[in-house]
């Protein structure tokens, strides 16, 4: 039986200042930063998300029964356990001898022998279940959630009085809460459950309802066909215990069994915990909520919410967009259905843009597992692809706006990941390969699993055997590096580097024509036409190899000059970089995909790696490179016009490849196609699956990342604002991004022209500025192309365009 907690007495004195309070928030920020809808969610789809990195729940606001889904970032199925293939590495001189004899189709059947087993899956936490009484006749529903305060709240009228419940995931505290409220006493009442998908246990203890359970010691993928998929417990694992405790805090009224009746105000603190100790470690650690708990019942309700939204608001408000009018007043499903009759609604492309800030700001955070395939929200035992971190585009897109979109801190889980994959990794690449550094591969879970998956021979080897994702990884340590200049971080993340390359290093091989290359090589996910006309994946030296080689040789010699250390090494790297194959451009004058110039067999794939050098790497620039640049651009148009970027998170990337090629129609045209294609009822990304689709984040955090892309480039050493504005935002204002060098960019701009630049950067140092095609700066040189600025550390400075 729930007991009264005396420490939040009463208070309709609270319940008051609550909720002006929220009054006053919504009087000084904009209207629209909100998804609001005039009915409950019907579908775990159709909740709309909190999280504060490690705990997230999908809230669906319905009236009689309100359902909170539950997760925590570490439940995991499985524990730590062997997935290396020492066999592989027999088998690799002869997947190597079969390319190099053109013998495609045997190399594909021989580097199945090259793989393990797969990885585990995220785990649901489960669900709180609310169920109120007495509400017949409900009105004025809405529901909705305020990006600005990361609130999402319900209201309606019942029996002549107002009824508020609001739900969010406080980082400052670790728990979710919610608070159930109405503008006359006595009118709260409900019963509470808790239950979970994966076996568990619930009872009431005390003031708390509590769920002990225990995740499944081995979960295989959703689309693996496979007889037993869930296990227990094995005799090679088990899986981890974990709890979710709810206190409840009553004001008036009396506890019932499993609930509450005729109190003015209830509010549920929501705390889980797992045994999950480290990747290294089986998960068998102390499991007990209660310190959370009691700790936060010691502060009002309106002091844990007002915490909360200083917090969120620190990383929120530091990023504000307006891109002209909008369509605020209407629900957010009809505002999408609207827009896809008429995309004159630039408001909902600046929603969105907020929605994926506000979706990182909520799976990932200091200290928490980086965002997964679905950020941190699940509701499945065998969830799509595992919901894992799938590292052949979808995590790493998980993180493009971090930088550029000013929340920095909330890439460094993905740099905890990678470090744990450094040392997992280190062991692939021995155990398999005999080669030093380190390795990963194409899937990745909590316990750090860095070896090629499949299921010793299930996987195709286009996505199961690509080695290339530390690499891929690198990029973000260092771009983590480019934007904050912090050295600090950058000693901790050379050995990181260093370690991929050396791997690399290894994996190079002589290709019978003076040049290096790898082998096995994938070109991810996409097959190509062997000259007998039939399907091949294996082959060498696969464009996107090359690239994330040259760039990660060229970083890690960059970065041990900066650090002063290894010029052996790095003359090592840069002698081995000049012997990497060039990059080529094809018969149809497309950036070659393949070492050779082979055609694909499926000419609209959704993967476009091979243009890794145009976007996220920036190699291909119109300055640098203008011919790759173009070929890049054919590449591009052959995959849409063949059907490509049907993915939410393809199409993204589309965004982005545009933006990077300056082409604001084109680059619009796609961002709406992401929201009338790929982009369910609560504005999350979506991914195919049969006639239906299915959640996956990847692709809300690349049309983030491409909207400001559009707005603001830096990866030629220089400050390019508006590179790819298109005619649908004449006038707007973008205030907070990012720039590399440590700078962070206003931009203003009226009739399709800059107005006003604000530059602050982190260190007193010179910048340069691109001045805007057909502009000049104000009182500056007609003809100068590039402005230079010596900046004073923590001064904003303001530059005119006429
Ligand atoms: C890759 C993609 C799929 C999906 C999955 C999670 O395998 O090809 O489209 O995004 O990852």
């Amino acid at each position: 039986m729930w007991a009264y907690h005396g420490a939040m007495k009463s208070t309709r004195r609270q319940f008051i200042a609550a909720v002006s309070g929220a009054l006053a928030l919504g009087a000084e920020t904009s209207n629209d930063l909100k998804l609001w809808y005039r009915q409950p969610a019907s579908v775990w789809t159709d909740a709309l998300p909190v999280g504060n990195g490690r705990l997230g729940a999908m809230v669906f606001g319905g009236v009689e029964m309100e359902r909170l889904a539950l997760n925590e970032d570490t439940l995991w199925s499985g524990s730590p356990r062997p997935w290396n293939n020492r066999d592989a590495k027999k088998v690799l001189p002869e997947v190597r001898r079969l390319v190099m004899e053109e013998k495609y189709h045997e190399a594909d059947a021989l580097s199945k022998k090259m793989q393990g087993p797969y990885n585990q899956s995220y785990q649901p936490l489960g669900n709180l279940i609310l169920k109120f009484d007495g509400l017949e006749g409900a009105a004025d529903y809405r529901r909705e959630l305020d990006l600005d305060s990361a609130i999402a709240s319900v209201t309606y009228r019942a029996g002549g009085a107002v009824f508020t419940r609001e739900a969010f995931c406080s980082a400052k505290d670790q728990v979710i809460v919610v608070r159930a409220a109405c503008d006359q006493p006595g009118k709260i009442g409900f019963r509470a459950t808790l239950d979970s998908p994966v076996r568990s246990r619930s009872s009431v203890t005390g003031d708390d309802l509590r769920m002990t359970a225990k995740s499944p010691g081995h979960v295989d993928p959703n689309y693996f066909r496979t007889a037993n998929p869930i296990v227990y417990d094995d005799e090679e694992g088990h899986g981890m215990r974990f709890e979710c405790r709810v206190r409840v805090v009553r004001e008036g009224g009396k506890p019932v069994d499993g609930g509450v009746e005729g109190a003015d105000a209830v509010t549920l603190f929501i705390a889980a915990a797992t045994g999950y100790r480290g990747y290294d470690q089986m998960p068998d650690g102390p499991v007990d909520c209660r310190p959370v708990l009691d700790a936060v019942v010691k502060k009002t309700y309106a002091q844990v919410r007002a915490d909360h939204i200083t917090d969120h608001q620190g990383l929120f408000r530091r990023v504000t967009i307006d891109l002209g009018r909008g369509r605020p007043e209407l629900p957010t499903d009809e505002r999408l259905k609207a827009f896809q009759a008429n995309p004159d609604d630039p408001g909902l492309l600046a929603l969105y843009f907020q929605y994926g800030r506000y979706l990182l700001i909520a799976s990932s955070r200091p200290g928490s597992q980086p965002a997964n395939l679905q950020g941190i929200w699940n509701d499945q035992v065998r969830p799509p692809w595992s919901s894992n971190w799938t590292a052949n585009i979808n995590v790493q897109m998980n993180y493009w706006p971090a930088e550029t979109c000013n929340l920095s801190e909330c890439h460094e889980p993905l740099f905890d990941l990678i470090e744990g994959l450094s040392a997992t990794g280190a062991e692939t690449a021995k155990a398999n390969y005999g080669a030093s550094g380190w390795v990963s591969h194409h899937n990745v879970d909590l316990w750090r699993q860095s070896a090629p998956v499949g299921n010793y021979g299930a996987g195709s080897p286009t996505w199961a055997n690509w080695p290339m994702s530390g690499p891929w990884f690198c990029a973000h340590v260092w771009e983590h590096y480019l934007f904050t200049e912090d050295r600090k971080f950058l000693e901790r993340a050379y050995p990181v580097m260093k370690g991929a390359a050396e791997f690399c290093l290894d994996w190079l091989i002589e290709d019978g024509h003076g040049k290096l290359t790898t082998c096995p090589s994938f070109s991810t996910e996409n097959d190509f036409f062997a000259p007998d006309g039939k399907r091949a994946e294996t082959s060498a030296g696969c464009t996107m190899d090359v690239a994330l080689i040259r760039e990660l040789f060229a970083n890690c010699m960059e970065a041990s000059k900066i650090l002063g250390v290894d010029a052996v090494f790095r003359g090592e790297l840069a002698q081995k970089r000049e012997r990497l194959p060039a990059y080529q451009i094809g018969r149809h004058g497309q950036l070659q995909e393949w070492s050779k110039d082979f055609d694909e067999s499926t000419p609209g794939q959704r993967h476009m790696s091979h243009m890794y050098p145009l976007f996220p790497g920036s190699e291909f620039t119109p300055r640098r490179s203008a011919e790759l640049w173009r070929a890049s651009r054919v590449s591009l148009e052959r995959r849409l016009a063949a059907g490509g970027a049907y993915t939410g998170w393809s199409r993204a990337w589309a965004i982005n490849f545009w933006a990077r090629l300056c082409d604001g129609e084109k680059a619009h045209e796609s961002l709406c196609r992401l929201l009338d294609h790929s982009t369910g009822p609560n504005l999350f990304d979506t991914h195919p699956a049969g006639n239906s689709w299915i959640f996956q984040i990847d692709g809300n955090f690349g049309g983030t990342a491409a909207v400001a892309e559009m707005l603001l480039q830096s990866h030629e050493g220089e400050i390019n604002i508006l590179p790819t504005l298109p005619k649908a935002w004449p006038s707007g204002e973008v205030k907070g991004l990012r720039a590399r060098g440590g700078v962070t960019v206003d931009i203003a701009w009226k009739n399709g022209r800059a107005t006003e630049v604000g530059l602050v950067s982190d260190k007193t140092r010179e910048h340069r500025l691109r001045v805007p095609k057909g502009q000049k700066v104000a009182n500056g040189r007609a003809d100068a192309e590039v402005v230079k600025f010596q900046l004073i550390a923590g001064k904003r400075r303001s530059i005119q365009f006429v």
